[in-house]
């Protein structure tokens, strides 16, 4: 698919190793519907098999990163439809990408909104960002990974909180949590900005290793400690086998930027 075919989305390459995608579906506060999730997932693919491109960033507008699930298009379903359809099950597509997906929040980042930055690697905040799992207000619990996600990253207690009343909670707030890296600085599309300087700052790096990165440091929220140590080590010992690791070594050694070729 190429990027004028996507309606629900905008794609493009503020860097040469850096694909940005936008949510646009500004009517609606970037609602997330299952059309936009089939382009988005499209467009994640794409980067990620993309040799040129190192990072991903994903962002919405400045009113709204995204204020969850359509809920129009969600009122009329019944169980035996999203049960036997198994509803939302391609809605977490994000969490297969092997490149690091930077999340840059501006306004809203409200139920699957909020859960979709939570599935993403870093999180950055506009100032004004606002995240939230407001499903509770709806008669319904959260459904794209919140209350394990968000749990294992703020705690129980203000995971309850959020949870069981709705409430939003402020970008210093979620800073405070743990839930986003930082706060960037105030201005139009500053949040974006940072990302993609970010983005570019990682792509920059040998990609063998931020896969591996990347791998080993999701794998702490499914392994326990010994595992997860184990699995580091092996994935440590395997890096020896790469051009990087001798280039990246080498170039420390002789006093020079290293030249990574990803082999
Ligand atoms: N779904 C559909 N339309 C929406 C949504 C939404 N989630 N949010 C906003 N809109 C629409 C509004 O209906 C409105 O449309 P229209 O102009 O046609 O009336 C337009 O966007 C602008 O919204 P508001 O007029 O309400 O703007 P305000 O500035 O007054 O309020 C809010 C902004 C506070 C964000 C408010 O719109 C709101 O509360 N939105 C709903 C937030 C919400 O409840 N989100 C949770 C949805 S349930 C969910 O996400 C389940 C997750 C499932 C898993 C997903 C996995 C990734």
């Amino acid at each position: 698919m190429s990027t004028q075919h996507y309606e629900n989305i905008l794609v493009s390459n503020p860097e040469p190793s850096v694909t940005l995608i936008t949510l646009n579906r500004p009517k609606a506060l970037n609602a997330l519907n299952s059309a936009l999730f089939k382009e988005l997932n499209v467009a994640l693919e794409t980067a990620d098999n993309d040799r040129t491109i190192g990072a991903i960033v994903l962002t919405g507008s400045e009113r709204a990163f995204a204020a969850g699930a359509d809920i129009k298009e969600m009122k009329d379903k019944e169980f035996a439809d999203v049960y036997q359809n198994n509803f939302l099950e391609n809605w977490q597509a994000l969490t297969k990408i092997r490149k690091p997906v930077i999340a840059a929040v501006g306004g809203y980042a409200l139920g699957g909104g909020c859960e979709l930055a939570l599935m993403c690697d870093i999180i950055l905040a506009s100032p004004a960002a606002k995240f939230g799992q407001p499903e509770i207000n709806l008669g319904i619990i959260p459904g794209g990974g919140g209350s394990q996600r968000l749990t294992r990253i703020v705690g129980k207690s203000r995971a309850m909180e959020m949870i069981l009343t709705g409430r939003q909670i402020t970008a210093s707030e979620a800073e405070k949590y743990g839930m986003v890296s930082r706060v960037v600085g105030e201005g139009e599309g500053q949040v974006v900005k940072d990302a993609v300087v970010l983005a570019k700052e990682i792509a920059s790096k040998s990609q063998i290793a931020v896969q591996a990165a990347k791998e080993v440091v999701n794998a702490a929220y499914e392994l326990n400690l010994p595992e997860g140590l184990r699995f580091e080590r092996r994935m440590f010992h395997g890096l020896f086998a790469t051009k990087d690791q001798k280039e990246g070594m080498t170039a420390f050694a002789e006093k020079r930027k290293p030249n990574f070729t990803n082999a």
